[in-house]
């Protein structure tokens, strides 16, 4: 088993339902939720012409190596409606992997720890509420390391509710 960081996000659709949808998944494929964040309305980062995101973090535990996760998110995502978009554009849901144990992949297809992760408000600021402590393997900084060392424009976050 291998304790990993999963994030959350979505704009389009019934956000929240979604979100509850995506984590009903995830378990009945076998992923073990351990614990889950809030859900935060966040502005959206990249592409800003689009609607607010809502975005929450899981620590989960899983059998899966990282590109059999890579699928099953990718699955996840669109037995949820999930068509290819614009990157960083709408979506009804993106699953991404945050952290995979303390591995670190480089692969065509994935790299963990999240490449932007340590620029993301909407990213760190859950995750922190559940993984303080979680180090990343490539800059050698905690969550809460890293969280305090946001810029303000990173931390307009509104919490909405409970995840689970
Ligand atoms: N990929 C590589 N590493 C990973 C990883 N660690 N986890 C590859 C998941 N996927 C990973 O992703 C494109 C490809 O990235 C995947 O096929 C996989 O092989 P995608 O989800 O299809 O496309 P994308 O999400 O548009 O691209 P990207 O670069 O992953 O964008 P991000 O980083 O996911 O950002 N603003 C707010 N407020 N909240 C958000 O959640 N999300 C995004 C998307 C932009 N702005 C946002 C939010
Ligand atoms: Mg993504």
């Amino acid at each position: 088993m291998t304790t990993v960081a999963i994030g959350l996000g979505c704009n389009l659709g019934n956000r929240l339902r979604t979100l509850w949808a995506a984590v009903h998944i995830l378990r009945q494929r076998g992923i073990r939720i351990a614990a889950a964040s809030d859900v935060f309305e966040t502005p959206p980062w990249g592409v800003q012409d689009q609607p607010l995101f809502l975005n929450a973090c899981l620590v989960a535990e899983t059998d899966c190596s990282p590109e059999e996760l890579l699928a099953l998110l990718k699955e996840t995502e669109e037995a949820l409606g999930r068509r290819p978009g614009e990157r960083w554009g709408p979506r009804e849901i993106d699953l991404d992997i945050l952290f995979y144990g303390q591995e670190m992949v480089q692969t065509e297809t994935l790299t963990v720890p999240h490449k932007e992760m340590a620029n993301r408000g909407f990213v760190l600021l859950p995750l922190e509420q559940i993984a303080p402590t979680w180090r990343h393997p490539g800059n050698g900084c905690t969550v809460r390391e890293m969280a305090e060392r946001l810029p303000d424009s990173e931390r307009r976050l509104v919490r909405i509710c409970a995840l689970l």
